[in-house]
């Protein structure tokens, strides 16, 4: 993961990369129509064409109306198929559920006993050298890559948000409410994210770090809670 970027995290789950598609094919018509306004208003200043006696054109009014529904339409159609398929369950054999407090995340594995443990972020005088700044945690949330999740979250206090970039997740942490969304994650390796609706002082210091690894060192990982 670079430090910055101007684009996007590169994708690592299969809603992620329709969103990209749907981000670059919808920045495609943009900048479409931007270049086509700007042509339009230079070519409107700088000439002087004047027609006293033209005072409709049915046939111009009809295109400029259809025009921009067949393009609206087919913006849509991609966007609310991207919106169901973030909503589906597919075949998921795990549940977690993510916590969130004023401001820390907490993670429960609901399907085996007893398995839960709070997640603070690491601060920045006790940072290692292989360490992020602002985003590492101290107890990472470790799942399997290539295998299904249903990931639930809510919270304890406030609102806040569990978002992963990269996985294409932002998930609302309502109180009294349960949400969730499905997780799949394309390769091993850490994700970080970090709680995406202003929850109070510490908003900025609860990020969230994925640990993604493979199945045997997950049930590895599940033994040493016994
Ligand atoms: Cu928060």
């Amino acid at each position: 993961m670079n430090s910055w970027t101007f684009s996007m995290q590169n994708s690592n789950s299969p809603i992620y990369d329709m969103m990209i598609f749907f981000h670059d094919f919808t920045m495609m018509i943009l900048t479409f129509i931007t270049l086509m306004i700007f042509f339009i208003m230079y070519s409107m200043i700088n000439n002087k064409f004047i027609n006293r006696y033209l005072l409709q054109g049915h046939l111009i009014e009809l295109i400029w109306t259809i025009t921009p529904m067949i393009i609206l339409i087919f913006i849509a159609i991609p966007s609310i198929k991207i919106l169901y398929l973030t909503d589906e369950m597919y075949n998921n054999k795990l549940t977690i559920k993510s916590l969130g407090h004023q401001w820390y995340w907490s993670y429960e594995y609901s399907d085996f006993f007893n398995i839960e443990f709070d997640s603070f972020m690491i601060p920045t005088n006790q940072l290692k050298m292989n360490e992020f700044r602002l985003l590492d945690t101290d107890n990472r949330c470790i799942l399997p890559f290539n295998f299904p999740i249903r990931i639930l979250t809510t919270s304890l206090d406030v609102i806040h948000s569990w978002t992963i970039p990269s996985l294409g997740i932002k998930m609302d942490s309502t109180p009294g409410r349960l949400n969730q969304s499905l997780l799949i994650m394309y390769r091993p390796g850490l994700y970080f994210g970090q709680c995406s609706e202003i929850c109070g002082m510490n908003h900025s210091f609860m990020p969230i770090v994925i640990e993604s690894t493979n199945f045997l060192n997950f049930k590895n990982w599940l033994k040493s809670f016994i």
